[in-house]
């Protein structure tokens, strides 16, 4: 009992997961003890300088996800602190719920069933998917998986990352206000942190325009919420799909009330295979690093 590492779990796991951390662990939840010497948070979950100065015995961060805006890495680095994601095993789910949230958006998917199930048959009509411009911002691995399902409904497709990639046959463009001037529906696919923080405010929103759709299926941050809800509620923008909220799991009630809006709880990698192969790389990056292997893969 004694020989097993104290692991703190920050983020929900399915059961078995649990039980494998258990075989090779002492698993604590709710609550590191100070001896902690390991840590599985999710990709939305706060790990700050003074949490990191509370363990002192901690080595490793291993995210069941690829965020780590919450993560203070420069203490982590500090410290010697090890940190590891789960990159590629999720980027295919989150490209898919990006494209569903999408389609569900502009053929009122959401509202409909709403109707149908309450006994009602007419609904208004919903908007064209095919042959709209389509416009990406962040083309990280996520964002590139979005673009590839994205261009058989596009009539253009645009996008906006840190700098452009000629290898890519996508327009870029500089700034996200050009590229939701440009774009019917603006898709969010870039990570959060300081330099995204409420990138998407009243004036992004109203160059995307009353025929415009915004989809968020990064992080809650990047959308400055209370003018998100003016912008749908006074027609500036068509409607929403949002995955991930500033405040999560508070989903504010006006956005609960809107036909134009599908709403989902942050599910973009949950999938049964796709939480298990994030499952699978935590297990392999604890396991490597308590048998000081290298990590199979490390952020820092
Ligand atoms: C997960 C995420 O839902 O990868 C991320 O950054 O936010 C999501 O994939 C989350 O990490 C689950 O804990």
């Amino acid at each position: 009992m004694t020989d097993r590492p104290p692991l703190f779990v920050m983020t929900p796991l399915a059961s078995e997961t649990i039980e494998q951390l258990e075989q090779r662990f002492t698993v604590h939840r709710g609550g590191g003890p100070e001896d902690t010497r390991a840590i599985v948070a999710g990709g939305a979950s706060v790990i700050d300088g003074a949490m990191i100065e509370a363990l002192p015995q901690l080595e490793i961060i291993a995210i069941n996800g690829v965020g780590y805006d919450g993560i203070d890495l420069e203490a982590a680095r500090a410290r010697g602190i090890r940190v590891t994601t789960t990159p590629d095993v999720l980027t295919d789910d989150v490209a898919d719920q990006a494209i569903a949230l999408m389609l569900a958006v502009q053929r009122r998917i959401a509202a409909n069933d709403r109707i149908v199930r309450d006994g009602g048959w007419m609904v208004p009509p919903g908007r064209q998917a095919s042959g709209c411009r389509i416009g990406i911002f962040g083309l990280g691995r996520i964002g590139r998986a979005i673009a590839r399902r994205a261009e058989p409904f596009a009539a253009e497709l645009l996008y906006t990352a840190r700098h452009a990639k000629p290898d890519l046959p996508w327009r870029f463009l500089p700034d996200i206000r050009a590229l939701a001037a440009a774009s019917d529906v603006l898709i969010l696919s870039a990570p959060g942190g300081e330099e995204t923080q409420h990138i998407v405010g009243a004036e992004v929103l109203a160059e995307l325009g009353p025929d415009g759709v915004l989809v968020n299926v990064a992080r809650g941050s990047l959308v400055d919420e209370a003018a998100l809800i003016t912008a749908l509620a006074e027609g500036h923008i068509a409607g929403a799909g949002l995955d991930v909220f500033e405040n999560e799991p508070d989903v504010p009630r006006a956005l609960r009330h809107m036909d134009h809006v599908v709403l989902a709880p942050h599910q973009g990698s949950a999938t049964t295979a796709g939480r298990a192969a994030m499952a699978k790389l935590v297990l392999a990056n604890l396991d490597a690093h308590f048998a000081r292997k290298p990590l199979p893969t490390p952020l820092v």
